[in-house]
């Protein structure tokens, strides 16, 4: 349980492998101060569990699903089948393809049936947690307004990495200009 809230996020995965990746989901969602609940489940080497899984989330107040995958990844679709709750897709990176085959497994879709998918391995994981919160956002204005700030630090991080690396250059000029009147003079 990723809090003492009552969840409002599920991250479903297909293997305990997928954890590396999948604890980015869960980090961010901390950081959003988003409950969620975390499970295991396979489409393929638990169909059964997967089908129950799917039937019980509305049930135990759960309003979106995150759900990490990999290689012929069918898990989000399994759920998405069952449940008419926002399903966020995250392929795991790895495998011979690498992630390739779980990105089109999960994207793939057939219409009626829509997996909302995320980029390759961590990054898609991170992001299926802020695409969670935005949805949840829609109703719970705190949560918008933590979003808005990550939002604005995310652009102060840019303007800080732009002003050291900007120091790094003029440090570096100053440099190359003494050397060059070292040269002349
Ligand atoms: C998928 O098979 C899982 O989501 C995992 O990414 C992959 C490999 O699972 P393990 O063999 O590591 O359990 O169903």
């Amino acid at each position: 349980m990723g809090s003492a809230l009552k969840p409002l996020v599920a991250v479903v995965m297909g293997s305990d492998s997928d954890r590396p990746t999948m604890s980015e989901t869960e980090r961010m969602l901390e950081k959003l101060g988003v409950p969620y609940v975390t499970r295991i489940s396979s489409a393929h080497r638990a169909p059964k569990k997967t089908q129950a899984l799917a039937e019980s989330l509305e049930e135990d107040g759960i309003e979106v699903v995150v759900v990490g995958a990999g290689l012929a990844a069918h898990l989000a679709g399994a759920i998405a089948s069952v449940t008419t709750l926002p399903v966020i897709g995250v392929p795991m990176e790895g495998g011979s393809l690498r992630g390739l085959d779980a990105l089109y497994s999960i994207v793939q879709m057939p219409s009626g049936v829509p997996v909302a998918t995320m980029s390759i391995g961590k990054h898609g994981a991170k992001n299926a947690a802020i695409m969670a919160a935005e949805i949840l956002a829609l109703k719970d204005p705190d949560l918008k307004s933590r979003l808005r700030t990550f939002k604005d630090e995310l652009e102060q991080s840019v303007d800080e990495k732009d002003r050291a690396i900007a120091a790094e250059f003029e440090a570096t000029a100053k440099a190359v200009k003494g050397l060059a009147e070292e040269g002349s003079g």
